[in-house]
């Protein structure tokens, strides 16, 4: 363990205050400065006019652990505050929001007052986030809070990092009784921008929706906040720090989570592939928090060489980026990945790590295809499906390819409301390996989050099995090869989705209610355009087949006869205005049309989607700000 340390940087200092309780830690004090004024050790906040930021001290290697009365715990009065309402993943607002007096600290308490005593009393509790602008501080409230209301430990990522799937797989392997998220995940970071906290159960899955709903409760009723009184604790270097029954272990973001990796997948496998001089590999981490795992995982690990990494330093404001790997926000990559030059694999990751985007040369893998890819392939050539996948689950909006594999596998399958909170339940029942969002979301049951290094890792899997033996010279199975035999096999989705951001809330609500009467009044066998004639339409209703719960008013869908699905939702994860997303969908068996453009195929299907909503009467908007 590292030597007792008590460290102040900055230009004041250090006047160590006699604590025979304290005493044994600080034996050897290396004093910086003169400090204008002595600082108490246990205070919670430092004094002015030192600043927060220019000043880090940090107990550590407790050889005489203090007792249990040292730990402080106040107890502060507060007011609720309107909308702390959780949305599809988490609490999203302004960075300016949450550090509104107590908005946090608000939330965090609600938390606890929602728990039983038992999932956190003297319980371990994970803390990790994306590196995003505000962690820091929020990193110190939420583990005084955590000690004020009597959690035994908490585990944190090395300078508060964590990505959301390694938050779940700490979680789990060590038995945590759950953990936060400090993510606004794909959303832009920065001073001016979004923050988001979010809570994952004990077995590493996003809280589900009767918790958050108990927490949004205690939110309007709160009146006083648990705090204990201790220092902020120097998360920039591993060690443990213990205060009475409160211990706070700052570990390693990665080891946990690539030991997790190298059970799941054939490393050996992969690294034959990244390290053919035929084969090269590009990987975006956005400057999010997949920069900390690029490194240890694809250089270090796999032996790809470190210009493989780009953007992979993780900042507070993401270098000024909007960290959501799509074909607009992810443009460098994608201007890589369409050159003349381009790798054979290119790939990028979220704010929070949760997220992929796969890419071949000169050719995007629709995630609604690339979890059907994984799941039809997973079999031969990721170890941990050996035996096969336990059943298969998508999103609702997520395009019907994976029902193919699903069916020809004769694998048990689900569909659920967006948001990967809805497939928890189904992988502890056992009853699903593999699942996806359109939204960029893939993964499986090794977590309980969807997990952009895992896709990463499954698509150089699936690549190097196809690849396995090519002696060097010849010609690789690539990226678009594998798509192409899996729309062979199995016929094509097309897929698209149209997003409006930022649309003013009145006019995208109205929209909503105008479907919302449309759809009670349609027909099924009614002729929708040339081509579509109406199976039926419906605002989605899921009901967990496990717990049988209901969520309801999860998406407007038309669906038609051909197969073909229009589907309409207001994005849960915004921090201002509204967000229209628009999914369209339309399979195609004959393999001759499977070269189309997606946009050009479906583009009767795109002009029947804002006819019917009247898109552009209720918001003003000609055109989409994305894409997909
Ligand atoms: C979006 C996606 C959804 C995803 C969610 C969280 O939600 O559509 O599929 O699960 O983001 O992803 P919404 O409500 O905005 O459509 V992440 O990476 O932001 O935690
Ligand atoms: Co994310």
């Amino acid at each position: 363990m590292a030597a007792p340390s008590l460290r102040l940087e900055g230009s004041f200092a250090l006047s160590v205050l006699p604590s025979t309780s304290i005493s044994p830690l600080i034996a050897a004090p290396r004093v910086v400065a003169a400090a204008p004024r002595p600082i108490p050790l246990f205070r919670r906040s430092l004094p002015s006019p030192i600043s927060r930021r220019s000043c880090r001290f940090a107990v550590k290697a407790s050889s005489a652990p203090p007792t249990a009365e040292e730990l402080k715990i106040s107890t502060i009065s507060t007011k609720p505050v309107e909308g702390q309402k959780t949305g599809t993943s988490g609490l999203r607002k302004k960075v300016k929001v949450f550090q509104e007096e107590n908005y946090l600290a608000n939330w965090i308490q609600a938390l606890f007052n929602s728990l039983p005593p038992e999932d956190y009393k003297g319980g371990v509790l994970v803390l990790g986030g994306d590196g995003r602008y505000f962690n820091r501080e929020a990193a110190q409230i939420i583990i005084k809070i955590a000690a004020g209301n009597g959690v035994g430990k908490i585990l944190v990522g090395r300078d508060g990092l964590m990505s959301t799937p390694a938050v779940s797989a700490v979680i789990r392997k060590r038995g945590a009784n759950g953990g936060f998220i400090m993510s606004a995940s794909h959303n832009p970071g920065g001073p001016e921008y979004d923050w988001g906290i979010k809570f994952n159960y004990s077995s590493g899955q996003p809280a589900p929706e009767s918790i958050t709903d108990k927490i949004y409760g205690n939110t309007l009723s709160i009146s006083e906040i648990k705090i204990a009184d201790i220092p902020d604790v120097d998360l920039s270097s591993l060690g443990v720090v213990t205060y009475g029954n409160f211990t706070v272990e700052v570990i390693d973001p990665v080891s946990d989570y690539l030991e997790l990796m190298e059970n799941v997948f054939d490393f050996e496998l992969i690294k034959g592939l990244v390290s053919r001089p035929d084969f090269r590999f590009t990987f975006d981490a956005m400057h999010a928090v997949t920069g900390a795992y690029a490194k240890p995982i694809f250089v270090d690990r796999l032996g790809a060489s470190l210009d493989c990494i780009s953007n992979g330093v993780p900042l507070e404001d993401f270098g000024h980026g909007h960290p959501d790997p799509n074909l607009t926000y992810a443009k460098d990559l994608v201007k890589i990945m369409y050159s003349e030059d381009a790798p054979d694999f290119g790939a990028a990751s979220d704010g929070d790590g949760d997220r992929n985007m796969i890419l071949g040369r000169g050719f995007f893998i629709t995630p609604s295809d690339s979890v059907a890819i994984i799941a039809a392939n997973a079999e031969e050539a990721i170890p941990y499906f050996k035996d096969g996948a336990k059943g298969l689950a998508r999103s609702m909006p997520t395009s019907g390819a994976l029902d193919r594999v699903a069916s020809k596998l004769n694998l048990p399958f689900f569909e659920v409301p967006t948001g990967w909170k809805f497939f928890g339940n189904l992988m502890d029942a056992g009853k699903l390996s593999i699942c996806g969002e359109e939204s960029f979301g893939t993964g499986s049951d090794h977590i309980r989050e969807k997990d952009g290094i895992w896709a990463v890792l499954a698509w150089l899997s699936i690549i190097a099995y196809q690849n396995k033996d090519k002696k060097v010279g010849e010609k690789l199975v690539s990226v678009a090869d594998i798509a192409k035999e899996h729309w062979t096999t199995y016929g094509r989705n097309f897929f698209s989705r149209y997003d409006y951001e930022e649309c003013e809330s009145e006019g995208a609500n109205k929209m909503m209610e105008y479907l919302r009467d449309v759809i009670s009044k349609t027909k099924s066998g009614e002729k929708y355009g040339r081509n579509y004639t109406l199976q039926f339409a419906d605002d989605f209703t899921y009901k967990d087949p496990v717990d049988g719960r209901v969520a309801s008013k999860q998406g407007l869908r038309f669906v038609f006869t051909d197969g073909s699905r229009i589907i309409y939702r207001l994005s849960g994860t915004g921090s201002a205005g509204a967000t229209i997303r628009i999914y369209i969908e339309q399979f195609e068996p004959d393999v001759s049309k499977h070269g189309t453009d997606a946009q050009t195929a479906l583009k009767p299907l795109i002009g029947l989607a804002l006819s019917i909503s009247k898109l552009s009467e209720f918001t003003g908007r000609e055109k989409p700000t994305v894409i997909t």
